[in-house]
């Protein structure tokens, strides 16, 4: 089962992972370097089924990239609350003010205001996909890019986009984790995916980066008439926090089920008409969640 390429990476994490202080102060188990491969050429999607990942989040969390969004108040629009964790840090920071995770979103959705002062991340992946900025001022869509190579000249080496635009990471809330995405076409005509990611949570990250990445390489793949074929994963420092340790331990006692499909069920004009309803997932039988506490 492909998801013991997962389970697999916990483990040798936690047997072998190198301890050491990190950003957050938490602290780690790391180890650097590691690949994981799913073939999505029989329609099945890396939702992990040793913990119940609630899907729909991480594709939502794709779209907002896709509309080159860069504040939370679409995504709190849309019941998304995973990236809250930043702006309330820094709104608690800098007005001293002890305001509620639920206040601060309600705040955010109800005051627009509100939302442009304090719900604003930077410009992080949706602006560097969709309006990477040079030196003249004139915005690049990286995505539209690929999307056009991939339908003149799918034999490219060059099909790729970045989010690590350098001059602007100090002003991002986190410089990208995933952060540069390459794509390949075999000459059966499938679509190849693979994801660089240069820093990797692989209790609450890991699973939300493979089905956000699924979710895309599966809406490209439509857009230029291609098959899915491999979704290929690769991880820079990869960890467990050290708050993560039991629940690791916990996930790994369970034997995985067989993934489930995705289906698009619709296909709009361009990349930019998804919507969540378009995504169908069947089949999808997994275990309880495992609750875990995410370092800011
Ligand atoms: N920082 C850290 N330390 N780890 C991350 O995974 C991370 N991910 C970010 C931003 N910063 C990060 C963006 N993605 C969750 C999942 C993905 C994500 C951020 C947070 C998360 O907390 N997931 C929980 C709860 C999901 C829910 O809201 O129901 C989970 O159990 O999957
Ligand atoms: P860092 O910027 O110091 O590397 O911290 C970022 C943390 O967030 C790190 O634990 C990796 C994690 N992360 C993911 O695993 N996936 C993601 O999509 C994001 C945004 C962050």
């Amino acid at each position: 089962h492909p998801e013991f390429q997962y389970l697999d990476l916990m483990s040798h994490i936690l047997e072998k992972g190198d301890k050491r202080i990190d950003r957050t102060g938490v602290g780690t188990l790391s180890t650097f370097g590691a690949m994981l491969r799913f073939d999505l050429s029989d329609g099945t999607v890396p939702i992990l089924t040793t913990k119940k990942v609630y899907w729909k989040l991480a594709v939502k969390e794709m779209l907002w990239f896709l509309t080159g969004e860069t504040n939370i108040r679409p995504l709190l629009q849309e019941k998304v609350r995973i990236w809250t964790d930043w702006p309330l840090a820094k709104y608690r920071k800098e007005t001293g003010e002890s305001i509620s995770q639920q206040d601060f979103e309600q705040r955010i959705v109800e005051d627009q205001a509100f939302a442009l002062k304090w719900g604003e991340l930077g410009p992080v992946y949706g602006k560097q996909w969709r309006r990477w900025q040079d030196a003249n001022g004139v915005e690049h869509d990286q995505i539209a890019s690929v999307i056009e190579t991939l339908k003149t000249n799918p034999s490219s080496r060059r099909m790729l986009f970045h989010g690590w635009n350098v001059p602007e990471i100090g002003q991002m809330a986190l410089p990208p984790c995933h952060m540069v995405y390459q794509f390949h076409v075999t000459s059966a005509g499938r679509l190849n995916m693979l994801i660089f990611q240069r820093s990797c949570d692989l209790l609450l990250g890991a699973p939300f980066n493979c089905i956000g990445g699924a979710a895309l390489q599966a809406m490209v793949a439509q857009q230029v008439g291609l098959q899915l074929g491999d979704l290929v994963w690769m991880g820079g420092d990869i960890h467990l926090y050290l708050n993560h340790l039991d629940q690791a331990r916990e996930q790994m006692t369970r034997e995985p089920r067989p993934f489930p499909t995705l289906k698009l069920l619709r296909k709009p004009d361009s990349i930019d008409g998804y919507r969540i309803e378009d995504f169908e997932v069947s089949g999808y039988d997994p275990y309880p969640p495992i609750l875990a506490d995410v370092a800011v």
